[in-house]
């Protein structure tokens, strides 16, 4: 891509992009070449390798968690019954919709990796996050094959994301419910938080309750696939 932009201009690269379907959803306005340039750069050239695991001992002592108010009184009372009534809605472009307890999700194949979670501001730390690839709730849901984008959202009202199908199906993109032995924390994103490690920590979206696999990603709010492009933060945060 960048050889093409440098041979024939970003047009060329446009195109090509657009060819292999290399444009980010907010690849469009200002800042859009250097966005689809970006993402088709790593789609291309990192999209085999996996994000680095770290040995135990390399788990952060005092991870920080950047804490911000968890969503007020539906979620105090889920949480006072120790979340027996939180469900994972999986819908869109799928078969089967779901509507996932906790106790589901534990019964699927159980996964641990000892990642880093990084914020776009520069602090990071390392931990292990215990949980179930969603790759096997989507493959359970049985995902269309037209899917193009996998939405995931937090009960905090209007806070959504979303990840293109290839990084959904990486084994490490792992739906957690446990955080270095024990329950994942609420403060960490408790009791269910979407790890995408290959990406910035604000794709690592806390309190999910809901996952769309889409066609249209336009189709959702201001159609550039997040909140963060409206705030100025790319849609497409990869390490
Ligand atoms: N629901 C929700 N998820 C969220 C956020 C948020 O404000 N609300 N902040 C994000 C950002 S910007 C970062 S860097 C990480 C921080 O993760 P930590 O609290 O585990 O350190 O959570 C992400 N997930
Ligand atoms: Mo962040």
């Amino acid at each position: 891509m960048a050889a093409a932009a440098g041979v024939g201009g970003l047009a060329a690269a446009d195109r090509l992009a657009k060819r292999f379907g290399l444009i980010p959803p907010d690849g469009t306005g200002v800042y859009g070449p250097g966005e689809t340039l970006t993402y088709a750069c790593q789609r291309v050239i990192t999209a085999h390798l996996p994000v680095r695991e770290f040995p135990r001992s390399m788990i952060s002592k005092n991870p920080f968690a950047n804490e911000i108010a968890p969503p007020k009184d539906d979620f105090k009372r889920l949480e006072a019954s120790g979340f027996k009534d939180w469900r994972l809605v999986v819908d869109g472009t799928v078969q089967h919709p779901l509507s996932l307890s906790l106790a589901d999700l534990k019964n699927l194949s159980v996964h641990s990796q000892v990642t880093e979670v990084a914020c776009e501001e520069g602090w990071s730390y390392i931990a292990e996050w215990i949980g179930t690839p969603l790759s096997g709730v989507l493959r359970e849901a049985g995902m269309l094959p037209q899917t193009r984008y996998i939405i995931y959202s937090s009960i905090e009202k209007g806070l959504w994301e979303s990840i293109d199908v290839p990084e959904a199906m990486r084994p490490q993109t792992l739906l957690t419910m446990g955080m270095n032995d024990g329950d994942l924390p609420v403060k960490f994103g408790g009791p269910l938080r979407l790890r995408v490690p290959r990406q910035l920590g604000y794709k690592s979206l806390k309190f999910v309750n809901h996952i769309t696999a889409t066609d249209d990603i336009r189709k959702f709010g201001s159609g550039r696939g997040s909140v963060d492009p409206d705030y100025g933060y790319a849609w497409y945060a990869g390490i």
